[in-house]
């Protein structure tokens, strides 16, 4: 392990608008984009998607350059998104009506779900409209299947009295329609982070947004499980520290020693009666044992707002945040040292984190120089570097500074490069992967792309891989279970013995 803690650099290229909603595309392209980008007067004149450009030689930061809006209907803004199994970015919600433009507000939550769904081609990048769901909603949370199929969680809805509804609906592409989930109704917060489990069950892990989740924070909304088998919820014991608002989780990578045992860790957040925290928790999904969230050890930062991203080291870096009581909604003042640069605001966390899933610590590495609160976003890209953006403290108040961290590993030496790879790949197929020569590799694993907004990334998984090396060949295979490795793009790392990565190549799983 290098003693190395990494790099951040501000990059030349920056947004133009607020990037609420981020994704990587299997092209290695970014997606940003924010609809009225939390500006009440652009409900109806959205700003324009973006696609960051990086440059993968490393020799310049890339490029950004705007795209059409057309095919869109709604405002964006607070959507939904998961990848098809085709690799298109699939969205549904967004805003219907900004608060203080409804007729009723209090004492309903006041912002307003709009009931459209679509789709971002990353080849053609263009968007298309598909059928409405039953309900509007504004902040759902949307997680791709084993079958491919798009299953869709809370949001506020369009019209009341069903402000927070209940129900709960899955996309099928095949037949281009929505259905309810049957049997799973169930009040849940909003942007709720789930995850699908290696045997098929979704898990809501207990982290969510907003304040404006009252009354129900007062009692905390129960974690969960929901079976599509036995088409019903199992709810677990509360985590320890509920107030977990603005807080995190991550399907910690699923590695073969383990028999790609699930386990969940819950990292940080804080509520409005609460101040922000730096405690973690993990649940793990063995069978046999009680399901149950252990502490696990703190970060060295409180944090409300938090960031994480796994690493092809298998360790989980987190950005981002802030400390203090209230967070959300403290008196920040918006002081841009320019027009798209804000101004550190003290309570803002700089220091970058990183929690090593081997030994359950937490190390600091270089920290990084942008604050990134309410609306940032974190992903990793293909050549293990990891880029942050967006920051929204306040409404008038845009970040659009990019900072992209080089991690230790990418001190360790020379990466590890892969000279050809099929692109398409078939679940239980063994294939190879032809190296550039023959350096020992210690790990081979798939990480599925990120679409990432308000802390909540459900798609973010790390599968380990079969890695039998002969000389410049690896032989390896993909795994039969399709809720280990749902159906779309992957991200194909190998790591040298130095726990440097190649740049990955982008695979497609399929059936
Ligand atoms: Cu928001």
């Amino acid at each position: 392990m290098s003693s190395h803690l990494g790099q951040w650099k501000t990059i030349g290229p920056k947004f133009n608008a607020l990037p609420v909603h981020t994704a990587l595309l299997h092209t290695g392209k970014v997606l940003a984009f924010g609809g009225s980008g939390n500006e009440p007067g652009r409900l109806n004149n959205w700003y324009e998607p973006e696609i960051y450009e990086p440059d993968y030689t490393g020799s310049t930061d890339g490029t950004i350059r705007k795209i059409s809006n057309d095919g869109i209907e709604g405002d964006l803004f607070c959507v939904g998104h998961a990848y098809l199994p085709d690799g298109k970015l699939f969205l549904a919600g967004g805003t219907y009506l900004y608060d203080g433009l409804g007729i009723v507000t209090a004492p309903f939550p006041p912002f307003w779900g709009l009931d459209h769904t679509y789709t971002f081609d990353p080849d053609t990048e263009k968007f298309t409209r598909l059928p409405n769901m039953r309900y509007g909603r504004w902040y759902p949370t949307c997680v791709t299947m084993g079958d491919g199929k798009i299953a869709t969680f809370a949001g506020l809805s369009k019209w009341p009295p069903w402000v927070w509804q209940p129900v709960n609906e899955i996309y099928d592409e095949q037949n281009n329609s929505w259905q309810k989930i049957e049997g799973g109704n169930n009040l849940m917060p909003l942007y709720p982070r789930m995850h699908l489990l290696p045997n098929g069950d979704l898990f809501y892990a207990g982290s969510y947004n907003t304040h404006m989740t009252f009354p129900f924070s007062r009692w905390g909304f129960k974690i969960a499980t929901f079976s599509f088998v036995e088409k019903k919820w199992k709810h677990l014991e509360h985590p320890k520290d509920m107030h977990r608002q603005e807080g995190s989780t991550v399907l910690l990578p699923l590695v073969k020693s383990k028999n790609y045992l699930a386990e969940v860790i819950l990292i940080g957040g804080g509520d409005m009666n609460a101040h922000a925290t730096r405690t973690c928790e993990k649940i793990s999904f063995k069978s046999g044992t009680k399901q149950k969230y252990i502490p696990t050890k703190s970060m060295d930062n409180d944090r409300y707002y938090v960031y994480p991203v796994i690493l092809p080291d298998r360790n989980i870096l987190v950005v981002g945040g802030k400390s203090g009581h209230n967070s959300h909604s403290i008196k920040h003042k918006c002081e841009e040292i320019a027009p798209e640069e804000i101004k550190h605001n003290d309570k803002a966390i700089l220091d970058t984190e990183l929690y090593n899933t081997e030994t359950e610590e937490w190390s600091k590495l270089e920290p990084m120089k942008v604050d990134r609160l309410y609306h940032a976003n974190a992903i990793l890209l293909p050549d293990g570097k990891v880029m942050t953006m967006g920051s929204n403290p306040t409404r008038k108040c845009v970040e659009k500074r990019i900072e992209i961290f080089s991690p230790p590993y990418l001190f360790a030496g020379d990466r590890p490069v892969i000279d050809d790879v099929k692109s398409v790949l078939k679940y239980e197929e063994s294939f190879e992967i032809q190296m550039h020569d023959g350096t020992e590799i210690l790990d081979t694993a798939l990480i599925r792309p990120s679409n990432t907004t308000h802390c909540l990334n459900p798609e973010q998984r790390y599968i380990e891989i079969d890695t039998v090396q002969n000389g410049d060949k690896i032989s390896s295979k993909i795994p039969k279970n399709e809720n280990l490795v749902p159906p779309g793009y992957y991200m194909l790392f190998v790591r040298n013995h130095s726990g440097v990565p190649c740049i990955a190549p982008f695979v497609r799983i399929t059936h």
